[in-house]
């Protein structure tokens, strides 16, 4: 099978721990002095030079009443207004039969490729679609103080049912559907959901232990075993924060460069991989350009270049 691949903007930093109006995907599209490629020359690059379907629909940008929300502290209803538009651009990749990779954005933008995801592939198709979590915290915080960002997975699992915020039954994310890769600064709300839930979490410890490839044989063994389906969304922190600090929360003691590369290319080259997002790299904290790099890298990974 010969993927198309769609490149989406989503530069939606207002739900995050450190918030920018920057356009962070362009930070990462454009060449610049820190680094010796930009994502848009390098797609070129694969297309014309190894024949890889790949395209960037451009981004989808915070409207003004998302803004307005927002400065409102009306930042649910900014959220499902602004997820809703992003959602239709993914969806929009699906039924192209194409394979969206969306760039963003604070983790909260998933609640928008994932609900594109489950609207297509489980509420349309009556498929199970596994959702693969790579990042340093678990994002599924039910506590009304938290950060939007700190909670897509609590908002897609209708887990968090406070200031309006519900998903229809059709399109919620099951939490058994849910896999943790290199979790390591969990909250106790958080700690009890994925323990009541039983939601399969292949911590740094563990990690330690057995090594990615083991990892990542159980993952993609359930995954082929138990569903039709595998979305990746991958958050910068779950890299060891000790080399990669472009984001908000960096956290020490995560994935290397290889065993990131290595796993997003591993899940994307399953046929049952579907799309993915990447979230939360802010490139003005990018002191030396290597995180710009390391991410170009991690997108190549899932156009099937383990480089
Ligand atoms: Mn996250």
């Amino acid at each position: 099978m010969k993927r198309h691949f769609d490149i989406i903007g989503a530069p939606f930093n207002q739900l995050g721990h450190v918030t920018t109006t920057k356009n962070t995907v362009e930070g990462l599209r454009k060449l610049d002095k820190r680094s010796w490629v930009g994502l848009s020359d390098w797609m070129n690059i694969r297309a014309m030079s190894w024949g890889t379907h790949v395209r960037d629909l451009g981004d989808v940008l915070p409207t003004k009443s998302v803004k307005q929300l927002i400065e409102n502290n009306q930042k649910e209803l900014a959220l499902t207004t602004y997820t809703n538009q992003l959602k239709s651009k993914v969806l929009d990749s699906y039924q192209a039969g194409n394979t969206p990779i969306t760039i963003g954005g604070d983790h909260s933008i998933a609640v928008g490729t994932i609900l594109a995801t489950l609207d297509h592939f489980q509420n349309k198709h009556d498929e199970k679609v596994a959702v693969v979590w790579v990042d340093a915290h678990a994002d599924c915080n039910s506590s009304l103080e938290s950060n939007l960002h700190g909670k897509p997975l609590a908002l897609l699992t209708n887990e968090f049912t406070q200031n309006g915020w519900f998903v229809a039954p059709e399109l919620a994310l099951p939490p058994s559907s849910i896999f943790y890769i290199g979790v390591r600064d969990l909250m106790p709300n958080e700690h009890q959901f994925i323990e009541r839930e039983g939601i399969t979490q292949f911590g740094m410890s563990y990690l330690d232990k057995v090594g990615i490839q083991t990892v990542l044989t159980e993952l993609m063994t359930t995954i082929e075993s138990e569903f039709d389906r595998v979305y990746l969304s991958f958050d910068y922190d779950a890299l060891d924060g000790s080399v990669f600090r472009a984001c908000a929360t960096p956290n020490v003691g995560g994935l290397s460069a290889r065993e990131a590369i290595h796993l997003v290319h591993t899940i994307a080259s399953s046929p049952k991989f579907v799309g993915a997002d990447f979230v939360e790299y802010l490139p003005e904290l990018d002191i030396d350009g290597v995180s710009k790099e390391l991410m170009i890298k991690l997108i190549d990974a899932v156009c099937g270049f383990r480089s």
